[in-house]
């Protein structure tokens, strides 16, 4: 469910800011090493902990957000006459899927949300869940060389394209231009502060961005997947790294319209939400292949938006290819990637561990990035097929 928490001050990407974002079990249960072989390949299993999904903590004296879909049949008149009637007020209309985002007064939520499911000229009520970014703080010490360098598959895929011109969107925390991302960064949509300016003062989505697209063979710092891909920064989680289904689904329609060929969501909930798989579904309809982070819960819950239909959903590996015990895994996930990188852009420049599904999604973003630039007419469904081939029997 969601209540996002929409509100928050900024901070960097510093190890008490990060030990902030995760339980404390985190570090004792991860140790992180570096995958030295393995693109992708399909999950199977796993075993302990990690921060997605858990609930937003939103403050109780704030109204709460509902999410609804009203019938195409239904008047406006009569529309309008349920919102007085549940006491509610329309925020606004996710274009495209026709989600209306509503304000609801603290302890009416459910009274609310009653009124609406039961009435016929509703095709959905839900609330507006929360999610939460999907990282990982490693608490081990530098040990190996970085992933791109030590995975034979992306050298290979490199001989054959570094990138193109693609845009990638980024729905996350923001992504700050820092200087191996420069000329990368689109102008990009703030969903979490409803503003135009998607700036990252918590540092996740930077993160998550240099994996993707740090330019490659520039003599600075790394190297992402795809080194012209343009990232588009869709701010939908907030500077504590806490989003919404509203926020979520937002971004995901925004993001498709302005030309995204990829969308990229190191993030999970644990509410099933038709607001996002409407809006998945319209990205898709457009021909947007959808990444999500299956999560860091070390089961097999589903988590949303990675178990929507038609999401490519990715688990994390380590090193000799087996799943991260922090990973959520199973049936439902598409496939796994490697969990942990070494040196990942920071917000000061420099650069840092970052692990989890939240490292694994972009790996396997720039990864759909290097296959679309390769094989350009390739449908998002293509885009999966490939993808799960077994490693090694494909090359980008
Ligand atoms: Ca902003
Ligand atoms: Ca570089």
């Amino acid at each position: 469910m969601l209540a996002a928490g929409l509100a928050g001050q900024p901070r960097s990407l510093d190890s008490a800011s990060r030990a902030a974002l995760r339980p404390p079990t985190i570090t004792s249960n991860v140790r992180p090493r570096l995958s030295n072989r393995l693109l992708v390949r399909l999950a199977v299993s796993a075993a302990a902990a990690l921060s997605v999904g858990s609930p937003a903590g939103a403050a109780r004296s704030e109204p709460t957000k509902l999410l609804v879909r009203f019938n195409t049949h239904a008047s406006d008149r009569a529309n309008a006459v349920l919102l007085r009637n549940a006491g509610a007020e329309d925020l606004g209309e996710i274009p495209h899927i026709g989600v209306h985002i509503l304000s609801v007064p603290a302890g009416e939520k459910l009274k609310a949300l009653g009124i609406f499911k039961q009435d016929a000229q509703v095709d959905f009520a839900e609330d507006d869940a929360a999610a939460t970014t999907a990282d990982v703080t490693p608490n081990d010490p530098v040990d190996a060389g970085d992933w791109p360098n030590a995975i034979p598959q992306v050298a290979r895929a490199w001989d054959n394209t570094t990138g193109s011109p693609l845009v990638v969107a980024v729905l996350d925390t923001g992504v700050n231009p820092v200087s191996d991302l420069g000329g990368a960064v689109l102008p990009g949509r703030d969903f979490a502060y409803n503003d135009s300016i998607p700036d990252d003062v918590n540092g996740h989505g930077t993160a998550v961005a240099g994996i993707i697209a740090a330019r490659g063979n520039n003599g600075i710092g790394v190297a992402g997947l795809c080194w012209s891909c343009q990232i588009l920064p869709v701010k939908v989680m907030n500077d504590s790294g806490m989003g919404s289904s509203s926020t979520i689904a937002s971004g995901i329609v925004w993001a498709a319209d302005q030309g995204a060929a990829i969308i990229n969501m190191s993030l999970a909930g644990y509410s099933d939400s038709a607001s996002e798989e409407a809006a998945v579904n319209y990205a898709r309809s457009k021909g947007v292949v959808v990444v999500a982070a299956a999560g860091n819960n070390s089961n097999q819950v589903k988590t949303y938006p990675a178990s929507i239909p038609g999401v490519i959903s990715v688990a994390a590996t380590d090193m000799n290819d087996q799943l991260y015990s922090f990973s959520t895994f199973g049936s439902w996930v598409t496939l796994a990637a490697p969990g942990c990188k070494r040196s990942v852009t920071r917000l000061d420049g420099a650069y840092d561990w970052f692990c989890g599904t939240s490292e694994a999604s972009p790996f396997v973003a720039g990864t759909v990035a290097l296959a679309l630039s390769f094989h350009p007419g390739l449908s998002p469904d293509g885009v999966r097929d490939v993808l799960v081939q077994p490693a090694g029997a494909h090359t980008c």
